[in-house]
Parts: C-alpha cells; structure tokens; sequence
C-alpha cells in the first residue's frame, strides 16, 4: 500500500504545532528517532522534517506529496503546487518598517529608497502595484537590524507581536501580506494517495470543529426551557432529559467558543444553574 508524504517543518516555529494537529487526529509516530523520514504506526503516512524553505519545491517536485508551511514562505518560493486548507496557526503579516524617527505618511515616501527584507518577490510585487520604485536588498536574517547599520533605509519583515521592530527602533507602517501555516499538495497526485489525504482531512476537519466549540450541560426550570432552547442550537437541537427533581430538566448541547462568554451569561440570566461546559475531542456532522 501507499503512503502519503507529509512534509513539517522540522524545527521552528510551526514544528510544534504542525506535530500536535497530527497527534490530534490520532496518528502517532516515533518522536525522538532523529530521523529525517519517519512513517507513522497507525495511519498510511510517512513524515519528512525539512527545512521550512525547502517544502514548496519538495511537495512541486513530489519528494513529498503534501506539506505544511508559511504562506508566506509559499507565495515567495512561486512553485506550482495546490493549496489544500489554512491550518490556523502560525499567523503573522509581512509588513514595512521604518526607523520611529523617521516622518512616514505613506508608502510613496519609500521612493527612491532602499528596502532589506528576505521576502524580495512579495515586495516586489507590492511596489509595482503601488507604483512605487525602491531598492530592494536581499538579506536572508536579522532584516531589523539594517537601518541602524546603515544598509537601508527602511525593511519588509515578517511581525507578530511587534517587539522586535520595538526594541529595534522600528515602527510598522504598513501590511503588505497576511500569513498562516497552509496545507500544500503536488498537483498530481495518484488516487490511492488522494484518499488517503480525504481521510486526514476528515480528521483534520473533526480536530478543528471540536476546538472551535464546547459540549455544555446545564439545568433548566421546565418553564425556562423554551428560552433556554432558543439560545442553544446544537448541531440539530439540543437533548432534553427530565432531573429527578420535579419541574426540572437537564439540557445537553453544544456552543461555539467565538460567543461563548455571552452565551452563558444569557442562559444563566434565562434560569439556568449547574452549568457545566467540557472540551469536545472530536466533532463529525
Ligand atoms: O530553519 P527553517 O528555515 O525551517 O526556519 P525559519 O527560521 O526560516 O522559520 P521560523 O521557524 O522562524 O518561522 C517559520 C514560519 O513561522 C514563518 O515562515 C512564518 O510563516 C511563521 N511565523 C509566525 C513567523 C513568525 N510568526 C515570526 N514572528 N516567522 C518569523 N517570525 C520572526 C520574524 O522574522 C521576526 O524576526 O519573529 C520576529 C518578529 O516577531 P515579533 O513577535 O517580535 O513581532
Ligand atoms: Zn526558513
């Protein structure tokens, strides 16, 4: 039979995470083997650590059938693969900075002036739409540190939480690129390795919807219910059990984490008591 290839990051920022997901979905492999290759006990996969830069080209060529990697990393490499799913992890934007002394209005006033980043086409791509010519020069780390030095004039980094532009004397002047680690896949694929990646992305799917919601289970007076109801859908509708005690009922239900705090205050308000919400390992419609 088949494996899939998966390519991860083999260290840095999206090792971990891209790790834990896999493990989520109930698929387990050696951990501290060292190995560049690994397949995994008990599903048809094989993973391939590598170099986050290296992946796009590995998953075009098909070294490796699919990968998880920066968008931004993807966009910049300009190879021919397929994007298969955001991850929703490793979120960051590409953005310009420019020394906090510096009277910056807007993006025009980087005419004629030089630019270090590590993203060179991403930067390109934005000058040229934006009609604005500037110098780029190609650094492949420490892009902050280049006006202090006297390489340029201003940068195009990848931020996060903005510190290090901060305690590099940088301000963010704009976003030019929003990024999150992305599922990628070789164009062709053979049926029996797209199945295969049908059934990770049922997983996958299962993992995320359950992260996204909570199960709940509360207590309600009968005469709450109605309300009660009409505040929590459920995946159809939720379940309703009589309680020992007369007059009252148990409802059981599912709620979504985005108005999760709202929600409670709105069935507690509504009468309800003993409020108990778990985590959801796995949610399939
Ligand atoms: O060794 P390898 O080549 O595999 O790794 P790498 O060093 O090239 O990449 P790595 O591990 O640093 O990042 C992998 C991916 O994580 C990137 O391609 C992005 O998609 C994503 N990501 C998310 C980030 C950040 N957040 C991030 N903060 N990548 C880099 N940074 C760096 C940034 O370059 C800057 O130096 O962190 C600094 C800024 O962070 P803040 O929080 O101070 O703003
Ligand atoms: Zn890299």
């Amino acid at each position: 039979m088949q494996k899939l290839k998966l390519a991860i990051q083999k260290k840095g920022r999206l090792s971990d995470e891209s790790i834990k997901l896999i493990n989520e979905c109930d698929i387990s492999f050696p951990t501290s083997s060292g190995k560049l290759v690994t397949a995994a006990y008990d599903f048809p996969i094989e993973l391939l650590f590598l170099r986050d830069d290296d992946i796009p080209d590995y998953v075009q060529d098909g070294v490796a059938d699919i990968g998880i990697v920066g968008e931004n990393v993807l966009v910049e490499s300009d190879k021919k693969v397929e994007e298969v799913k955001k991850m929703g992890f490793g979120k960051c934007r590409l953005s310009l900075a420019v020394p906090r002394t510096m009277n910056f209005n807007s993006a025009d006033d980087l005419s004629g002036k030089s630019i270090a980043t590590s993203y060179p086409k991403i930067l390109q791509n934005y000058l040229d739409k934006n009609n604005i010519h500037a110098e780029i020069h190609i650094i492949s780390g420490s892009v902050e540190i280049a006006p202090s030095i006297g390489l340029a004039d201003a940068i195009c980094d990848i931020v996060s939480t903005g510190s290090t532009l901060l305690s590099n004397g940088l301000k963010e002047v704009e976003q030019i690129f929003q990024s999150e680690a992305i599922l990628i896949k070789n164009k062709s694929l053979s049926t029996e390795k797209q199945e295969i990646l049908q059934q990770l992305l049922f997983r996958l799917e299962a993992v995320k919807r359950a992260q996204k919601n909570k199960y709940i289970l509360l207590n309600a007076p009968n005469e709450s219910l109605d309300k009660i109801i009409s505040l929590l859908p459920g995946i159809s509708s939720p379940t309703v059990q009589a309680l020992a005690k007369e007059g009252w009922s148990s409802v059981h239900s599912v709620i979504t984490e985005h108005d999760f705090w709202e929600k409670i205050q709105q069935l507690k308000e509504a009468g309800a008591e003993g409020i108990l919400v778990m985590p959801i390992e796995k949610l399939i419609y």
